[in-house]
C-alpha cells in the first residue's frame, strides 16, 4: 500500500467519523463506530512489526543490525532479563520500558530497578534511522536450546508482531527442539514467516548449500512463506559499506538480498492486506452502518 492510498484511506475514515458525528452524535454506536474508525486509522499508520525469533546465538541480533544498518542494541540488557526489544523509529533517540500493566517508563534508575525486578515486559527503542519508518524490529532474547514452549514474553511479543523471523543455524538447522517452539506460535504469525539459516558461511561448498536448502524445504514444507540462506556477520559488515563499489555484489553473496527481497514481499503483503480489510470497513459503513445511524438519528 502506498503512502497515497493511506492517506486516502485516512481521509475516508474522518469523512466517516464527520458524518456518523452529524447522524447521531452522541449515541453509543457513533461513539463505538467513530472509536473503530480510530483504532483502523492508528493501525494503518503504524508500520508492520517483524519478529526475531530463535535459539541462542542464532544470529537474531545481527540480522537486526544488518536490517537497521548499524550498531543499536543494548543486547546485554534483554540476554539478563529476557525481555523483548522493540525497535521503531524516532526523531530522536529514546528508550522506554513496559510494564506488564502496559504503563510505560522513561528508561532511568527506578525503571533500570523494575526491570531486575521482573517487573518489564518490552523495551521500546527509538531511533532517528529512516529504514524504521517502514517496518518496525522485535529482536527477542534467544531459546534455550532443547526449549520446547515460548515464555510469556515471547508469546505476548509475537501476538505483537505481523512477520517472523525464525533464525536457525545453517550446520544444524530446523531441529526437532525449534520445530516444537515453531508449532506452539500463533497461526497468524506463522503464516508470515520466514526462516533464515545463519552462519550460511559455515557451510563449505555449493553443493552444501543446495542440500541444506532442499531438506529445509522439504521439511518445512507449508510451515513458512519464504527460506533464506545468510551469512548474517558477512551481512552486517556489508551493510555498513553501501557506498563501496562491491556493495551490490557482497550483499547478493551473503545472502542479504535474497533476505532483503523476500522480506520486503511479505511486508507489502501486511500492507496490501491492511488495506483490503481498510476498505472492507468502509465499504460495510456506506452500505450498513451509516445508513442505521441515520435511522437512530430520525427515531431520535
Ligand atoms: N560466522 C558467522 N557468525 C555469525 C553469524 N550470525 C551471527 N554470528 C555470530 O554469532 C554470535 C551470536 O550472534 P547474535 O546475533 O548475538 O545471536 P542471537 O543470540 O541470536 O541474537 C555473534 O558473535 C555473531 O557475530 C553468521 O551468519 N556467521
Ligand atoms: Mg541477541
Amino acid at each position: 500500500m502506498t503512502a497515497a492510498a493511506v492517506d486516502q484511506i485516512l481521509s475516508e475514515l474522518s469523512a466517516c467519523c464527520r458524518r456518523l458525528e452529524s447522524l447521531a452524535s452522541g449515541s453509543a454506536m457513533a461513539r463505538n463506530l467513530t472509536r473503530m474508525f480510530d483504532r483502523l486509522g492508528q493501525r494503518l499508520k503504524r508500520p508492520p512489526r517483524v519478529e526475531l525469533l530463535g535459539e541462542f546465538n542464532t544470529g537474531k541480533s545481527t540480522i537486526v543490525n544488518a536490517l537497521i544498518g548499524c550498531d543499536v542494541l543494548p543486547t546485554s540488557i534483554h540476554a539478563n532479563t529476557r525481555v523483548p526489544l522493540l525497535v521503531h523509529y524516532s526523531e530522536r533517540p529514546s528508550l522506554v520500558l513496559e510494564c506488564r500493566d502496559h504503563v510505560r517508563h522513561r528508561f532511568d534508575d527506578a525503571a533500570l530497578a523494575l526491570l531486575r525486578a521482573g517487573g518489564g515486559c518490552m523495551l521500546h527503542v527509538g531511533l532517528p534511522v529512516p529504514i524504521l519508518k517502514s517496518f518496525e524490529l522485535i529482536d527477542t532474547p534467544g531459546l534455550a536450546s532443547g526449549m520446547m514452549r515460548a515464555d510469556d514474553h515471547l508469546m505476548s511479543a509475537c501476538r505483537r508482531a505481523h512477520i517472523a523471523i525464525w533464525c536457525t543455524t545453517a550446520t544444524q538447522a530446523w531441529k526437532a527442539s525449534e520445530q516444537a517452539v515453531w508449532l506452539g506460535l500463533p497461526h497468524r504469525l506463522k503464516r508470515q514467516g520466514l526462516l533464515v539459516a545463519t552462519q550460511a558461511d559455515g557451510l563449505n561448498t555449493q553443493r552444501d548449500r543446495e542440500r541444506l536448502e532442499a531438506r529445509l524445504r522439504m521439511e518445512t514444507a507449508g510451515r513458512f512463506a519464504g527460506l533464506a540462506l545468510l551469512a548474517a556477520a558477512e551481512a552486517d559488515d556489508v551493510r555498513r559499506m553501501r557506498d563501496h563499489s562491491d556493495y551490490a555484489t557482497r550483499w547478493e553473496d551473503c545472502g542479504g538480498l535474497a533476505l532483503e527481497t523476500q522480506l520486503n514481499g511479505m511486508l507489502a503483503g501486511e500492507m496490501a492486506r491492511r488495506e483490503t480489510s481498510a476498505r472492507r470497513v468502509l465499504a460495510r459503513t456506506a452500505t450498513r452502518l451509516i445508513p442505521a445511524a441515520a435511522s437512530i438519528s430520525h427515531a431520535a
